[in-house]
């Protein structure tokens, strides 16, 4: 009997742990292999024309088009948890609120008020999106506030193409000044009768006229590429539109809003022949082209190409002698004063910082300048002054002069900030990274950068008498606070007297 208990326990034992063992199996093929991953792979397999070196690749274009799915479903679960946390945040904040509906549009409209300046990755339309290249645009300026008015004309557009991603051939009615952030590019500019080619590295920026037709591609066989182009559209305010001259279903050539009997007179070819032509091009406007394809739209220099090999960029903000520089950071521009840069017109600066991890800048201002700034690496903070936004029970309070609202985020790859002129405002490098971020200043002719601390301060600066009715404090004494011989970047500690800790430690 007691044998009898036992073999059936043990038997009982053996199936439970079959099945538990199957079931975790099971468990593991599903969270290794997605349906949709399995069906790109079997579908490379089965192409009939492909050689065992075309299967390879295929089969690895499905394992980084399933990872970069997979990032962007992460990514969106984040997102989507982050625009709740900060809902929360506002509702559980210390503002004054109604109940319902309307009660939800003031917070949305608090929420916006207390930062105008800051956007993240939810600010941005996917506008694009293939296998081989995603196109983002920054939403316009005045749809966050109506402070960013002055710039409402300027959009803000970050393009991510794979390697060997071709972009097809377009034009804007908008000047573009385009500036390749990570990657390798070949750039080609349709000029009167000929095509310029120009081989872009990270750090490159480049003017690119309105109306001029243009493509890019990735010279790279690995690495991605990452670019920003700021547009300033030239008809509608705020509103840019591409035109895809050569192309043909996807994308649809702008030709073919022409009636058939304009095209035929125009061109000289019977409906057919035009039919078919505009027929072929159904790759979609970022696609991957091979090896050879992009060797052949970039020959080497010294070929028998005329024009002897691409050009390259006027101007490399990466290494362009600096501005100001020092160990705790590195300032470079390209502006209207630099002739070439084709930023004379455009009356726009591009600003490269560099600030060294556990370092800021100065508190300063633009004079003139309006900055666009995106963080291109690095994570850091950033601060700034504005008097826009001191709420209405501040400013009631019986003083002569405005309150000033202090700004103030986080800063790490893709955020895009805006200083408005004579806003004072400091960025500074975390503990551990370099801070590296690529600005836009827009109406930068005149523009000067006035500071508040190291060499040349404004205050410093000022003649004595006045800097003692101003401070109602002893010229020496303040003199002794803001002189100091380093200048624009400084190591992020607190005084001597506070142990020479990092001020963030
Ligand atoms: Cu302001």
């Amino acid at each position: 009997m007691a044998m009898r208990t036992n073999l059936s326990l043990a038997i009982f034992l053996f199936f439970s742990f079959a099945l538990f063992s199957n079931l975790a199996l099971c468990k593991k093929v599903t969270e290794v292999e997605d349906p949709e991953l399995i069906t790109c792979k079997h579908q490379c397999q089965q192409q009939c024309e492909y050689t065992e070196d075309d299967k390879r690749a295929c089969v690895q274009r499905c394992d980084v088009y399933h990872r970069t799915k997979q990032e962007r479903e992460k990514q969106i679960q984040e997102e989507t948890r982050e625009k709740k946390e900060r809902e929360m945040e506002v509702k559980g904040g210390h503002h004054h609120h109604h109940e319902g509906k309307e009660s939800h549009d003031e917070g949305e409209q608090e929420k916006q008020q207390e930062n105008p300046y800051v956007f993240e990755e939810s600010s941005f339309d996917t506008k694009v999106e293939t296998e081989s290249g995603r196109i983002r645009l920054l939403q316009k300026f005045t749809k966050k506030s109506k402070l960013l008015q002055g710039i409402d004309n300027f959009r803000l557009a970050i393009i991510e193409a794979k390697a060997r991603a071709f972009m097809s051939p377009l034009h804007f009615d908008s000047e573009v000044v385009l500036f390749i952030v990570k990657g390798q590019a070949l750039l080609g500019m349709v000029r009167e009768s000929e095509t310029e080619k120009f081989s872009l590295e990270a750090g490159d920026m480049l003017r690119i006229p309105a109306g001029t037709p243009l493509y890019i591609a990735n010279r790279d066989d690995n690495e991605k590429l990452f670019f920003a182009m700021l547009h300033m559209p030239i008809s509608t305010p705020g509103k840019f539109e591409e035109f895809f001259g050569p192309g043909g279903q996807d994308p649809e050539s702008v030709l073919s809003a022409f009636g058939w009997n304009v095209l035929q007179a125009a061109l000289q070819t019977p409906k057919g022949k035009l039919e078919k032509l505009f027929n072929q091009q159904n790759e979609g406007r970022i696609f991957e082209i091979s090896r050879e394809q992009l060797q052949a739209l970039a020959p080497k220099k010294g070929s028998w190409w005329p024009f002897g090999g691409p050009s390259k960029a006027p101007f490399n903000l990466f290494r362009k002698y600096p501005v100001f520089s020092n160990r705790n950071g590195r300032l470079t521009e390209v502006g209207p004063s630099d002739s070439k840069s084709g930023l004379e017109a455009l009356n726009i600066m591009l600003t490269f910082t560099n600030i060294t991890q556990r370092s800021m800048s100065t508190i300063h201002y633009n004079s003139h300048a309006t900055k666009i700034a995106l963080v291109i690496n690095g994570t850091g903070h950033l601060q700034i002054a504005c008097p826009h936004l001191a709420s209405k029970s501040e400013s009631e309070h019986e003083k002569s002069s405005p309150s000033y609202h202090s700004i103030s985020s986080n800063l790490k790859p893709g955020t895009v900030f805006v200083v408005p002129p004579g806003h004072p405002f400091v960025t500074m490098a975390s503990r551990k990274e370099n801070l590296l971020i690529i600005c836009f200043e827009i109406n930068a002719r005149e523009n000067k950068k006035f500071t508040f601390a190291g060499k040349n301060n404004i205050v410093s600066s000022l003649d004595t008498v006045a800097k003692e009715l101003a401070f109602n404090y002893p010229a020496d004494m303040v003199n002794q606070v803001f002189d100091r011989k380093e200048e624009f970047f400084f190591p992020f500690v607190l005084p001597r007297e506070e142990r020479g800790r990092y001020a963030d430690a």
